[in-house]
């Protein structure tokens, strides 16, 4: 919680209108002005290529830790982020009832009326005690998943485990709601293009409707996630700290015409404090850029 309050009074979002007051207005009121935010001319301007849906890597991590196909499980892994900055992850280990929870739960808070939810939150954060122990209870699963990834990606880099230690790291869980959207659906996306500020992201759809869609060779890769499967992604701190050897891939969310799109997002940072890097950059001679090897990995 006390890294939670910290990164919240490093910066928020940019404020917008609530999606969900948005999406209860009658269709006559959704006029391209009230929709600028949303409009993107560009959506149309890179292909979109279904047909390479199932290319998308897969990784299974109970294979990446058993000593017999590490190497190649930790091959794909090595590929995965270093040529599509995506991948999915199978084998991950988080309970089936941890997930169908979050799930539910994350679904019906939605649901209520948007005057509801933000009484909640504004009187006690906490009082929806039932979704607060399943975003609890996944959030615990998705530490072990996030360390047992970071650790592959460490031994594959060959760097010291101590610099991914977990005593560096601060997690964030975030609920995303796209609602539907009639008018001009081929107009509006549910995310604009972005890469993530993290170092490592763990995203899962929470309802069957698909939308996410990845940047590669110029065009768009629509994602088609495996039930079972949590989907990774490198982030720009990954990115940043290898070099540019693993890559933070853009990403963006389409919307559905007819069905609201509801997914959940974990991101991992890795922190360096500011005295860490001037204590280390007094603490050594004058060497060029040589200070800037703390932060990186490679
Ligand atoms: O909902 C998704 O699948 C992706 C969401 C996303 O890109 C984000 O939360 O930054």
């Amino acid at each position: 919680m006390a890294s939670e309050s910290r990164l919240a009074q490093v910066g928020t979002t940019i404020p917008v209108r609530n999606v969900q007051d948005l999406a209860a207005c009658n269709a006559g009121d959704l006029t391209a002005e009230a929709l600028e935010r949303y409009i993107r001319p560009d959506i149309d301007k890179d292909a979109v290529l279904y047909e390479h849906s199932g290319e998308l890597p897969v990784v299974d991590l109970g294979r990446l830790f058993d000593p017999q196909s590490w190497e190649e499980e930790a091959a794909k892994l090595r590929y995965a982020c270093e040529e599509w900055g995506f991948f999915q992850v199978l084998s991950h280990g988080v309970p089936e009832e941890v997930m169908a929870n979050i799930k539910r739960d994350i679904q019906e808070f939605f649901q209520l009326p948007l005057d509801v939810i933000k009484e909640l939150l504004r009187t006690n954060p906490r009082r929806p005690s039932r979704i607060w122990k399943s975003l609890e209870d996944y959030s615990v699963e998705l530490k072990k998943v996030a360390h047992s990834i970071v650790t592959a990606i460490g031994r594959i880099l060959n760097v010291d485990p101590e610099l991914l230690s977990d005593k560096y790291a601060v997690q964030v869980l975030r609920m995303n709601y796209c609602p539907p959207c009639m008018s001009m659906a081929e107009k509006v996306l549910g995310f604009s293009p972005h890469s993530d500020g993290s170092f490592l992201t763990i995203l899962s759809q929470v309802n069957s409707v698909q939308g996410l869609q990845i940047r590669r060779h110029d065009a768009w890769i629509p994602v088609k996630p495996h039930p079972e499967a949590l989907l990774v992604n490198v982030g720009d701190l990954l990115e940043i700290m290898t070099n540019g050897r693993f890559k933070s891939i853009e990403h963006r969310v389409i919307i559905n015409a007819r069905k609201e799109r509801l997914s959940k997002k974990l991101s991992l940072y890795r922190t360096v404090k500011v005295e860490d890097y001037f204590a280390h950059y007094m603490s050594n001679k004058l060497d060029g850029k040589r200070a800037l090897d703390y932060v990186k990995l490679l």
